[in-house]
């Protein structure tokens, strides 16, 4: 036996562990593991009962993830679980930590399981794009019937020990060590009758078909609409759970989990969840310590520097805010409560968290303020004469070795470095809007930025519960950068012939939330237009330039904010109404320039928008402004709505192929120079293993 699982038999109780750290996944050699530590088990006459507990902080959290897509390796994860439950010898379950997926499934074949009270459970595996393909779909609903079952699959969210006792999925919790617990239960049923107790036997969840129906249609019918593939899966899956035998419901169960395995989605989101860890990882966070931060000040309370606030009062942190002068300052705390006080609406946090928050608030109108912060992040307008005066203002008051953060989303960090004594303790922390809720944090290191200070910021992301992707110094960063191509891509087809309203609802359909022209008008059109203005020294002339954003600007349609954009917003509304006089204008853009306007479908609208994200991601990573091509993915779901389960804009593009897309690049190319394909594909082609190895660094 390898050291993954090992053995030993405590007076008549075999305690089978695990160890596999960091989360005890089942790979191969803990399923051959624990298939050759039952096999003992049973063999040995000494042992009455079994007990199988893991080591580290968790019973396994699953199968493991990184051998799905790779030849299967016997023995496969239902088959130790049915070799566990058929055992001769009543099994016990000792479980602690998160005990999710295939972890669950395993704990679920023995035939009793016992708690740590902290344990979570969970079948996350619709989170992966798969189900949970290891019998749990159908031992689950016949415990507790279709409708917990199907919470658990498809609501994702884990649940806690308390739960899981309610819904008889676990026998007991202990506060005592839980493998300790578990001995002593093992020891109880030493010589009971009917100590076995396969979970394929029971019934309870079974008990009320025309209930369990009930549930299984009103699911289906919940799903309706839904993208994704694997919800429907599940609920087939549960529904069969009740019309097999359990050995049928077994192979429909995986013939379902094979054709979710298979499915790009499953790919797509497989990828992300790596994705979304790999970049957390940076070499500054390798080799240096983050800085101690317990105070945080922030200038300026708008929409950004409320939100920022509420995300560090959320963490625990102290925080500072400063603002020009009494009544801002006086609306950006009330702002910041208001945020707490949905939070106690919703019933995500209590009134006296939202009291004691605000009591690790404060507000005051002088910069002095912040020199006891370890970080002071500025939130003020996108202006860099203003944000220069800022920062030297700031200098002359942090304490030494305090870090000084831009929340800036274009501008160079280097030039703002330059303006201060310790440029070596300048980063940028783009967060995005609003900030509280949106989990990405564009991490920007600057020529000078120390390693430290980058650690620092990795970590104070993580703590946030939010994930930092690191980014170098480019106009608009990562995202922005990439939402600005996109954007001149939109711009092109609108000239072109196409409808705003036409791309918005193209976009839509694919998965975002809102289309590029919507998301203009939210933010407000004079944002892209100030970038505009600024880049215009360094425009290249030979690239073709659309004015239709600036003709919008200068006749006032800045967007929602203004009653009209590319859309009108009567009264106050958010919902847009589409504008004859925007198609009229972009017309005159049309007759202006001598285009004669041409139709476009969905697919080519789709088609142009996705690859100038990805040509510009290329670009990105090419130029080492990016670390890796995953990164661009976990920047764009997290920070602009990019669908999730379609895994970013690079992984979409390698899953339909990265050497047609930059063929197609090379003909858009002959049309304007924006489309010239970026030289990282020729390398990434040539390799020949797509975009794994730079995800790998
Ligand atoms: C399944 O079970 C299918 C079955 O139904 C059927 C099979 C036939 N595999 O997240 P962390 C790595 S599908 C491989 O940073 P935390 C992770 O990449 C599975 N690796 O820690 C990271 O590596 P690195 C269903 C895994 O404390 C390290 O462990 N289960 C797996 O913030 C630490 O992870 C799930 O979907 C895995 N299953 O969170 C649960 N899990 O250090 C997935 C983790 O190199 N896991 N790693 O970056 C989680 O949700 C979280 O990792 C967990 C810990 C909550 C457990």
């Amino acid at each position: 036996m390898g050291q993954e699982v090992k053995f030993n038999v405590n007076d008549g109780v075999a305690v089978i562990t695990i160890n596999n750290p960091p989360v005890n996944a089942l790979n191969a050699a803990v399923r051959q593991g624990l298939v050759t530590a039952f096999d003992d088990a049973e063999a040995n006459d000494d042992v009455k009962a079994i007990v199988m507990f893991a080591e580290g902080r968790t019973f396994p959290a699953g199968a493991d993830i990184t051998e799905f897509g790779k030849p299967t390796v016997d023995p496969w994860l239902p088959d130790v679980c049915n070799r566990v439950e058929a055992t001769c010898k009543p099994v016990v379950a000792a479980v602690h930590g998160t005990v999710l997926g295939g972890g669950f499934e395993l704990a679920l074949a023995a035939h009793y399981r016992i708690a740590d009270p902290m344990t979570t459970f969970g079948l996350p595996e619709v989170t992966l794009g798969i189900l949970p393909g290891a019998g749990g779909t159908q031992r689950v609903p016949r415990i507790c019937g279709a409708e917990a079952a199907l919470d658990l699959m498809i609501a994702k969210a884990p649940i806690s020990a308390a739960k899981a006792v309610d819904l008889g999925l676990i026998d007991g919790v202990s506060r005592a060590h839980v493998r300790d617990a578990a001995l002593d239960f093992a020891h109880e049923l030493i010589g009971k009758p009917n100590a076995l107790r396969p979970t394929r036997e029971r019934t309870e969840g079974l008990s009320d078909p025309v209930g369990y129906a009930r549930a299984v249609a009103a699911k289906r019918q919940a799903l309706a609409g839904n993208p994704l593939f694997a919800p429907a899966k599940i609920v087939d899956c549960v529904e069969a759970a009740m019309l097999l035998p359990f050995e049928g419901g077994l192979a429909f169960e995986q013939a379902a989990f094979e054709d979710c395995l298979r499915s790009d989605q499953s790919a797509a989101l497989r990828h992300v969840f790596f994705a979304e860890r790999k970049a957390t990882k940076a070499p500054e966070v390798a080799r240096a310590k983050p800085r101690p931060v317990e105070i945080v000040g922030i200038v300026g309370g708008g929409t950004m520097g409320s939100g920022i606030a509420a995300s560090f009062l959320d963490a625990g942190f102290g925080v500072v805010l400063v603002d020009r002068d009494q009544p801002m300052l006086d609306t950006a705390l009330a702002r910041i409560e208001s945020v707490f006080d949905k939070a106690v609406r919703k019933g995500s946090i209590t009134a006296q968290m939202l009291d004691e928050r605000m009591a690790r608030l404060t507000g005051d109108i002088h910069y002095f303020a912040v020199s006891e912060a370890d970080l002071v992040i500025e939130c003020v307008i996108e202006d860099m004469s203003v944000k220069e005066q800022v920062f030297a203002t700031l200098d002359a008051v942090i304490k030494p070795g305090a870090i000084l953060a831009t929340n800036t989303s274009y501008l160079d960090i280097n030039t703002l470095a330059a303006g201060v004594a310790h440029p070596e303790n300048v980063l940028g922390l783009h967060f995005f809007s609003p900030a509280h809720v949106m989990r990405l944090v564009e991490v920007v290191v600057g020529e000078a930025t120390e390693a430290d200070v980058v650690a620092t910021g990795f970590t104070l992301a993580k703590k946030l519960g939010k994930i930092p992707v690191r980014s170098g110094v480019a106009d608009g960063f990562i995202g922005n950068s990439i939402l600005a191509a996109y954007r001149t891509a939109a711009d092109f087809m609108l000239e072109d012939g196409a409808s705003p309203y036409q791309v918005d609802a193209t976009m839509r359909a694919f998965g975002f939330p809102m289309g590029p022209y919507q998301v203009l008008d939210l933010a407000g059109l004079d944002i892209s237009w100030a970038r505009r203005k600024r880049l215009k020294s360094t425009r290249d002339p030979e690239m073709r330039y659309i004015a239709i954003g600036d003709k919008m600007c200068q006749k006032g349609w800045l967007g929602q904010k203004a009653g009209r954009g590319y859309y009108t917003y009567a009264d106050g509304s958010r919902l847009g109404v589409e504008d004859p006089e925007v198609l009229g204008l972009i017309a005159a853009e049309r007759e202006r320039k001598g285009i004669t306007p041409r139709a476009f479908g969905p697919e080519e609208i789709l088609y142009r928008c996705l690859s100038a994200m990805v040509n510009e991601g290329a670009n990105l990573v090419l130029n080492k402004i990016a670390q890796r091509p995953s990164d661009i993915d976990v920047a764009m779901i997290h920070g602009y709505g990019f669908p999730r389960w379609r895994g970013g804009p690079m992984k979409a593009a390698e899953l339909s192929g990265l050497l047609s897309l930059r063929n197609q690049l090379r003909e858009f190319a002959k049309e304007d120079k924006f489309w010239t394909p970026s030289p990282l594909f020729d390398e990434v082609i040539k390799a020949g293993h797509g975009f794994d190895t730079l995800n790998a660094v």
